[in-house]
C-alpha cells in the first residue's frame, strides 16, 4: 500500500503521556514494529504509522500536514491554539476526543505566607508561567490586569528567586507546589490527554482509516468501566432487578430449563458493579450472580 494511504499519528516519544498513548493504540489492535528510539513506528497490521516526537511538536506536525492526528495534553493544544489565534492565525487542528488519561490542571499558586482573598488579589501581580496565552486569556475573561512572566521551565521557583509573585503551572498531586512552599489559589483550566486531528480533509483512504481507529478508541474508552453481568432471578422481580443494574441498556432475558418462574438475565453495565449492587440484587431475589470484565465493544 502506498504511503499516501497510511494514516500518520504523532505521539509523545517519552514523558508523561508516552506509555498511555502507545497502550491506547495497542488496545485498538495496532501492532507496530518496536523501536521506541526510532522516529517512525510502522504499523504492521493496519495502515497506520506513528511518529514519536516531543509533545510540543505534535500540534505543529498536524498543522504542517506531516501527520493527520496526534495525542497531547489539552493544556498544550489550547496554549498553541490561543497563541496562534493571538497572531491572527488558525491552528489547523481540532480536538476530536478526550482520552481519560494524563489528567492535571493549570492552576495559579502563590507563597504560603502571602495572603490571598480571591481573584482581585491577582491584580497588578507578576505571574510566572509556561502557558502565557492561556493565562492571558483567563485574565482577560476575568477582567484582571496582571503581568505575565513567561518561563520555559522551573516555573515553581520563580517566587523564591523574586522574579514573580505567583505562578501558573500544571498540577496533578500538588507535591511540587508544596515542596516549593506554594499553595494552589485558583484553577485556570482542567486538562487530560486529547486526540487531535487535522482540520483539513484527509487525503485518499486516510479518512476511512482515521474513522476506524476513532471508533475503536471510543470502544476502548467505553469498556474501561463496563462489566457484563449474569444472574438468575424470579420473573416477578424483573422490574426491580432492572432498576438495580447500573447504567445498563436493555438486558437479555432468557428462560431457564425446567423452571417456569425463574429466568436468566444478561446485561452490559456501563459502570463498575460494586459489592453493594450485588447484595441489593441478591436481596431482590437474584442468584448465581456473575460479573465479568468486558474486553471489546462495538455499538
Ligand atoms: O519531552 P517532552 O517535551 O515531550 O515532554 P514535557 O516534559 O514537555 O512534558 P511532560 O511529559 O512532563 O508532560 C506531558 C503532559 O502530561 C502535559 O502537557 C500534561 O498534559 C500532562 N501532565 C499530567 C502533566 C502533569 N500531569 C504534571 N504533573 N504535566 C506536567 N506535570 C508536572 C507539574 O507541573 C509538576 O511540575 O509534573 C510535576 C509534578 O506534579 P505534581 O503536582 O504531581 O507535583
Ligand atoms: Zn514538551
Amino acid at each position: 500500500m502506498s504511503t499516501q494511504n497510511r494514516l500518520r499519528i504523532a505521539l509523545q516519544r517519552s514523558g508523561r503521556l508516552a506509555d498511555s498513548s502507545l497502550e491506547l493504540l495497542a488496545r485498538c489492535g495496532l501492532k507496530t514494529m518496536r523501536g521506541k528510539d526510532q522516529l517512525v513506528c510502522v504499523g504492521e497490521n493496519l495502515p497506520v504509522d506513528l511518529m514519536l516526537v516531543r509533545d510540543d511538536d505534535v500540534p505543529f506536525l498536524i498543522r504542517e500536514g506531516v501527520c493527520d492526528a496526534g495525542i497531547v495534553g489539552f493544556n498544550l493544544a489550547r496554549e498553541i491554539e490561543l497563541e496562534l489565534l493571538g497572531r491572527g492565525e488558525d491552528c489547523g487542528f481540532e480536538i476530536e476526543q478526550t482520552l481519560d488519561f494524563g489528567a492535571c490542571r493549570l492552576s495559579i499558586a502563590g507563597p504560603e505566607e502571602a495572603p490571598f482573598r480571591g481573584l482581585g488579589d491577582l491584580s497588578g501581580q507578576r505571574i510566572a508561567t509556561s502557558y502565557p496565552a492561556t493565562l492571558a486569556w483567563f485574565l482577560r475573561e476575568q477582567g484582571i490586569s496582571a503581568q505575565i512572566v513567561t518561563l520555559s521551565g522551573s516555573v515553581e521557583i520563580a517566587p523564591r528567586l523574586g522574579t514573580a509573585d505567583l505562578v501558573c503551572d500544571l498540577v496533578s498531586t500538588g507535591n511540587t507546589l508544596a515542596a516549593n512552599g506554594l499553595i494552589e489559589r485558583m484553577e485556570v483550566s482542567q486538562s487530560q490527554a486529547v486526540l487531535l486531528r487535522a482540520k483539513e480533509t484527509f487525503i485518499e483512504d486516510r479518512a476511512e482509516v482515521f474513522e476506524r481507529m476513532l471508533e475503536r478508541m471510543r470502544g476502548v474508552l467505553q469498556v474501561r468501566e463496563s462489566k457484563y453481568i449474569m444472574l438468575h432471578a424470579p420473573r416477578a422481580a424483573l422490574t426491580d432487578i432492572r432498576r438495580l443494574l447500573p447504567g445498563s441498556e436493555i438486558p437479555t432475558v432468557m428462560p431457564l430449563e425446567g423452571s417456569a418462574d425463574r429466568v436468566a438475565i444478561h446485561a452490559v453495565c456501563n459502570e463498575n458493579v460494586f459489592w453493594e449492587t450485588l447484595e441489593a440484587l441478591k436481596a431482590a431475589g437474584a442468584s448465581a450472580l456473575l460479573v465479568l470484565p468486558v474486553e471489546k465493544m462495538l455499538a
